[in-house]
Formats: C-alpha cells, sequence, structure tokens
C-alpha cells in the first residue's frame, strides 16, 4: 500500500485530575494525533510526547520536527507491504521512538483495516477483554491519596500503581497497605532514586509489592542488576527499555523481572511486539504502560495487551480516569469486573469523534493529497 495523506494534529486536552511524578505535575496533556489516508481507509496512531522533556527527552515540538521534516516524506507515497516495513524506512532517524510511534500505528490500523480484521487479531492476540490497572499520581497528603485509591479500588481496577519519590515512599506505602491489606499494589519510581538506597528497597520487601517500577536512573540497566540481587520485590523497567536489544541486555544482566512495554517508548507496535516475545521466550511477564493517551493510543495499547505475554494489568484504564470526554466515542470504559472489552470492528474499532478532536486541536498539517 502506498500512504496517499498524512495530517498531524497537536491536540491539548485538560486531564480531570492533575498527574504528579517524581518529576513533576501534569494539569493538561499534549499529544499528536495522526491521521494516514489510503485506499479509500483512514488509519489513526497517536504520538503522546507529554509537555515537557521530563519521562522522555521528546516534546510536541520535537515530535512535529522529526515527523514533519524527517518520518513524513520516508512514509508518504513509499510502497509499504507489511508494517514491519516502517521499522526500516524510520531506522536512519536515531531514536524519536515517540513521533514514530503515531505514524507507525496509523500503518498498522490501515492495514488491519485492510484485512477486515480488529487490530488485536491483526496482531495474534486472542483476549476478547484486558485486565486494567490505574496509576495514580503523587497527592497532596496521604489521607487524599487513601480516598482517591478507595475510589478506583470501587470502581474495579484490577491492581493500583503509586508514585513514589524521596519524601513520599516508605510511609506511604506503609499506610496505603494497612488500608487496602488485599490490593494488588506496585509502585512506580520514574528513576527518582539511586543505588544509596537499597537499604530503603530492602525495607519496601515488607509491603508484599507485586514489583517497583524503574528505581533508578532512566538510562541504566547495570545499577538495576546490582538493586534486583539484593531486594525480593521484582524490579520492572520503564524508560530503560527503548529498544528490543535494551531488553535483550537487562534479561542478559538480571536488571529486572518483569518488563512495562509502551508502544510510544519504544517507536511502536512492532518494537512493543519484538520485546514481548523476547521477554516471553526468557519467561519474563510484560504489561502495558501509558502515556496519559488519548482514546486514539488507548486503542492500540488496548489490542497490544491482548498478546498472550500481557500477563499483568496495564496502565491501561478506562478514558473517564483521563478526560472528561475523550477522542473517541463510545469511550473506553471499566467492566464491573477490571477489565477492558477489546473493540471488535476493524482496525482500532474506536470511532474517533470530529468535533470533539476539531475542539481539542490547537494547529494541524496535511502532506500529499
Ligand atoms: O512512568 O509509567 C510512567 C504517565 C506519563 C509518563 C510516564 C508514566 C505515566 C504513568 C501513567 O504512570 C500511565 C497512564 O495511565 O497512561
Ligand atoms: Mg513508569
Amino acid at each position: 500500500m502506498r500512504i496517499e495523506r498524512v495530517e498531524l494534529r497537536e491536540v491539548r486536552m485538560p486531564l480531570v485530575h492533575p498527574f504528579e511524578t517524581s518529576f513533576g505535575r501534569e494539569t493538561e496533556q499534549r499529544t499528536i494525533v495522526v491521521r494516514l489516508d489510503c485506499e479509500g481507509l483512514v488509519g489513526y496512531g497517536e504520538s503522546a510526547a507529554g509537555i515537557g522533556p521530563w519521562y522522555s527527552y521528546e516534546t510536541v515540538e520535537t515530535c512535529w520536527h522529526v515527523q514533519t521534516d524527517f518520518l513524513v516524506p520516508r512514509l508518504l507515497d513509499r510502497e509499504i507491504s507489511e508494517p514491519a516495513d516502517v521499522v526500516g524506512l524510520f531506522a536512519p532517524v536515531r531514536g524519536h521512538n515517540i513521533a514514530k510511534t503515531g505514524l507507525e500505528e496509523g500503518v498498522w490500523d490501515l492495514f488491519a483495516k485492510r484485512a477486515g480484521e480488529p487490530l488485536a487479531r491483526f496482531l495474534g492476540g486472542e483476549k476478547d477483554r484486558i485486565e486494567s490497572g490505574v496509576s495514580v499520581g503523587i497527592q497532596a497528603t496521604v489521607a487524599e491519596l487513601l480516598d482517591r485509591i478507595g475510589a478506583f479500588v470501587d470502581q474495579g481496577y484490577a491492581r493500583v500503581k503509586i508514585k513514589i519519590k524521596p519524601g513520599w515512599d516508605v510511609d506511604v506505602v506503609e499506610a496505603v497497605r494497612d488500608r487496602f491489606p488485599d490490593l494488588r499494589l506496585m509502585l512506580d519510581a520514574n528513576s527518582a532514586y539511586s543505588l544509596d538506597d537499597v537499604a530503603l528497597f530492602q525495607r519496601l520487601d515488607g509491603f508484599d509489592l507485586m514489583m517497583v517500577e524503574q528505581p533508578l536512573g532512566h538510562d541504566d540497566i547495570v545499577d538495576h542488576a546490582k538493586l534486583q540481587a539484593e531486594i525480593r520485590t521484582p524490579v520492572c523497567l520503564d524508560e530503560s527499555i527503548v529498544t528490543p536489544a535494551h531488553a535483550r541486555w537487562a534479561i542478559e544482566l538480571g536488571s529486572c523481572r518483569i518488563v512495562n512495554i509502551k508502544p510510544g517508548r519504544v517507536g511502536g507496535l512492532n518494537a512493543a511486539i519484538r520485546i514481548h516475545d523476547l521477554c516471553q521466550e526468557h519467561g519474563l511477564p510484560v504489561w502495558c504502560g501509558g502515556l496519559l493517551e488519548t482514546g486514539i493510543g488507548r486503542a492500540h495499547n488496548v489490542a497490544l495487551s491482548t498478546l498472550p505475554n500481557f500477563r499483568l494489568p496495564g496502565d491501561v484504564s478506562a478514558s473517564a480516569r483521563y478526560y472528561e470526554r475523550d477522542l473517541v466515542d463510545p469511550p473506553f470504559e471499566l467492566n464491573p469486573d477490571g477489565t477492558i472489552s477489546v473493540p471488535d470492528g476493524p482496525g482500532i474499532g474506536a470511532t474517533v469523534d470530529e468535533n470533539r478532536l476539531d475542539d481539542c486541536t490547537v494547529r494541524s498539517r496535511i502532506f500529499g493529497a
């Protein structure tokens, strides 16, 4: 197939609740929605860069620049025989995985639609619902955190992840455990600690945590191996795994026992699937993380999560946890059993709400046709 037209839109959406992590606080999501047209079909993807270079070095501005000047010209009007071809087309551009993802996901959506199959089936996934967890940011007080967790537990979420940072860790986790003794609970430090903190992580071993995510350097896999050797709680890597090679290195070094896979972080679904397969071969479970995507990126995350080695609930929550009104209609909803149903229409199976998309678009650019 040949992509005839590419449309980029920068979108800004207010978050229903500010999201605070060890690197800062966001009240709004900024993201790039990608629309690809080909043979009368429309494919969608999302580059959920966020506002500043905090989680990743990428921002909406760098995505726009790299897509406009380097990625779109490589994709437009080229013969693509399968979605894996996009990896080769984009390979000369080093890094910039979030920028690549929106375009790459759009290609997957087109191929699945052309095959008349839901993206989940097209990827080889068999689940018709996926287990949904929720990521809870740092709050002003422990009481507020307990209230927020309580509300998510009441809604039925299958597990809760809380963000930690120095000064908001052991005591907070202890309070959460006291109040919710049976909750499937995990932590995410977003790189806020160092190897000097081994004793702190050994104390956290006492709270029956599913895992601790990215405790150390954002680009480290060596110190994480040293930490993992000293604690019982499984280490899960997020920021450190940006290519399939990083996953292999982390497995060989013993840097983690679980991997968080986000299409945005690794450059799209091709790399996500490779990391999934590699972890499966080595007996490491994976789960799907998130970047506060709108319903468009979320639909891709839902489809990806249907692959068999996604064995733990992901940060793939209902639309309402992020946005008052999502870009897709109907929005993603949480079932009472803590799952999200996998759409059964062709491709991403989600219908873009064009009015909502127009209302949230702050700039757009069309290439081709
Ligand atoms: O570290 O997993 C993270 C959100 C933005 C950037 C990084 C992270 C997160 C989350 C929430 O934890 C994921 C989500 O619910 O989309
Ligand atoms: Mg994380």
